[in-house]
């Protein structure tokens, strides 16, 4: 509880609207969590799972249309339509808050409004802020728990100060047709009805920590990012650390986790986890840039997660973990998803509550056939995770050596190279993009542009964001070098040419060892490569030199072609995209037309 006036007035408000049963303010304690851990497994809203195989586990359903992000209904509010940008769908604030106000009146009777207090951040670090979800589930709750920093120290760090985010969840009938994702960046104001998925309602994670910090970095002179932060160990016991950007479904989580190849790790190289999907980014003192992580936990994709591709976040599930739309192993109260062993279960419960027989899987049919759904997720504690750095809580945030940039490219994009500069890394981010795989819908290869992978969270105009990273780079003294990576080029017969995964290590050796100035580099219209001799190659199975120089060559006819759709993609961006962002692109095709 607070004597905030601002908090007090405005629960009043809320509770006005939706009219709760009763007021529940959420303390961050243990004691608390059980009482509503044991709640929600006698409503069935959760089961818990076998104590003994998963300690502290649960499993929870969403309703079967209600089981992923909704970009289509995901709004920007904002008084003036150009300031929401061209690629993010706008309403006006007072259209939008009378709307969504019809679809909250009443939407909590009979239910507790749950007041939860969050800190994205360290409690007191001057990276972080603070906000205040409402909600009327208690899956949200136990969610954030995990996801967040929660309970009265931060309303203790808030104090009297009328700073927060105000977030407004109700899952109200989970209609589909009425489901909303609002964002008012101008009022520090989140609204989201209709759901109970997880992105559309941990109001902490892409609502705030991506979409209205986007907007406030911008206005305060700083930087949210959709990126993982990793730190590199050497034998020495040296640590450099790196940020990455890479679109949905390109391995975050993985890179974030990775384990060096063994003979890396015999001589004292590792990996340490900061952040898997979010930096929040200043400079600092020094001149450096510094990031955190503003999350406490993570909010993992369960389907192919296991112990080859990410053993660290298969063991970060293993205790105080909530499973959602993962498949239930009747025969020993576990959970089981596609790809995490070759022994799907017999005795089973889909992600739909349904009776599952695995033998009628199919692969085209994912979402009907399959135990766990595609986008069926994790949520564990960031503390459980055995390559956690130790930097987790440093409220200064670490010091960042390279930002990496990356996408799922066939053949356009080399495993790696280096921009030229920092305005040069801007546009290098700027033309991020990603094919669309068999995996998906629609049809296959099929390029979607997804700058700095924020498409979906940059929280204002795209053009405008793009001027920010320009911006900062001006006010940064010491900027760390920009690169873009690619581990999903194939051969002639569709095969990935790189093994991935822990050998990923390899590029960023070579990315660190560039930071250091340490290793050369060639020289091409696109920016710096690795003569492949420099990438580490020791114990590397299967890939032989010709491999690696395929790799690293660029394809200077699929650039050009390339080149055509992103002007048309700035073109949809608008008058915004700032001109230096167009002279790169020019000054890319004329290096590429006169190397031919
Ligand atoms: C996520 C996403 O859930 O990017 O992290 O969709
Ligand atoms: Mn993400």
């Amino acid at each position: 509880m607070t004597n905030n006036r601002y908090v007090r007035t405005w629960i009043e408000d809320m509770k006005q609207l939706v009219c709760p049963a009763d007021i529940i303010w959420i303390d961050g304690s243990e004691q608390q969590a059980d009482l509503l851990r044991a709640e929600a497994c006698r409503t069935g809203e959760m089961i818990k799972l076998n104590e003994d195989l998963l300690p502290g586990c649960y499993l929870h359903r969403t309703a079967v249309n209600d089981v992923a992000r909704v970009e289509d209904r995901t709004f920007i509010c904002t008084r003036r339509k150009e300031d929401a940008g061209t690629i993010n769908n706008w309403m006006d604030p007072k259209e939008c808050y009378e709307k969504l106000s019809r679809l909250f009146r009443n939407s909590y009777a009979g239910k507790p409004m749950y007041v939860i207090p969050y800190s994205m951040g360290p409690v007191g670090s001057e990276f972080s802020k603070i906000g205040i979800e409402l909600t009327d589930s208690i899956y949200v709750v136990l969610n954030m728990l995990i996801m967040t920093r929660v309970g009265n120290d931060v309303l203790d760090a808030l104090g009297d100060s009328p700073v927060f985010v105000k977030g407004l969840h109700a899952t109200a009938d989970c209609d589909p047709e009425n489901r909303y994702i609002c964002h008012f960046p101008e009022d520090d104001t989140i609204w989201s009805v209709n759901s109970a998925y997880g992105g559309n309602v941990l109001l902490g994670k892409k609502c705030f920590a991506l979409r209205i910090a986007s907007y406030l970095g911008k206005k305060e002179g700083w930087m949210a990012e959709h990126m993982l932060i990793l730190g590199v160990e050497y034998p020495n016991g040296e640590i450099k650390y790196l940020s990455a950007a890479f679109p949905s479904a390109c391995g975050k989580t993985n890179l974030a986790m990775l384990i060096p190849p063994e003979s890396f790790r015999k001589k004292g190289f590792k990996v340490w986890t900061v952040g898997d999907d979010i930096a929040w980014i200043r400079i600092g003192e020094d001149g450096r840039l510094y990031a955190i992580n503003p999350e406490n936990g993570f909010f993992g994709v369960a389907p192919g997660t296991n112990s080859h591709s990410n053993p660290n976040a298969l063991e970060t599930t293993r205790r105080d973990c909530i499973f959602t739309n993962v498949c239930h192993n009747l025969e020993n109260n576990t959970v089981w998803w596609e790809g995490l062993d070759d022994n799907p279960p017999v005795n089973a419960i889909n992600w739909k509550g349904e009776p599952w027989d695995y033998r009628k899987y199919d692969k085209s049919d994912k979402i009907n056939t399959s135990g766990a759904h595609p986008n069926s997720r994790f949520t564990a504690k960031a503390e459980n995770c055995p390559c956690l750095s130790s930097e987790f809580n440093n409220p200064k945030g670490v010091p960042l050596s390279a930002i990496v940039f990356g996408g799922r490219r066939a053949k356009t994009a080399p495993l790696v190279y280096e921009a030229r500069s920092w305005q040069h890394g801007t546009f290098v981010g700027s033309i991020m993009a990603s094919e669309t795989t068999a995996a998906a819908a629609g049809a296959i290869g099929v390029v979607r542009r997804d700058p700095m992978a924020m498409r979906p969270f940059i929280g204002y105009d795209a053009g405008d964001y793009f001027r920010h990273w320009l911006e900062m780079g001006k006010r940064i003294p010491t900027p760390p070098k920009i690169f873009h990576v690619n581990w999903f080029r194939t051969d002639s017969e569709g095969q990935f040419l790189w093994p991935g995964f822990g050998d990923n290590f390899r590029v960023l050796l070579w990315i660190l060892a560039r930071c250091e100035g340490t290793v050369d580099a060639v020289e091409t219209p696109i920016g710096f490569l690795p003569n492949p001799e420099d990438i580490p190659s020791e114990g590397l199975e299967g890939v032989t030199e010709e491999t690696i120089k395929d790799l690293l060559s660029v394809d200077r006819e699929s650039w050009i072609a390339d080149l055509e759709n992103v002007r048309e993609f700035y073109r949809m961006i608008g008058e915004r995209v700032p001109c230096e962002l167009h002279e790169e692109l020019s000054d890319l095709e004329k290096r590429l037309q006169s190397a031919l």
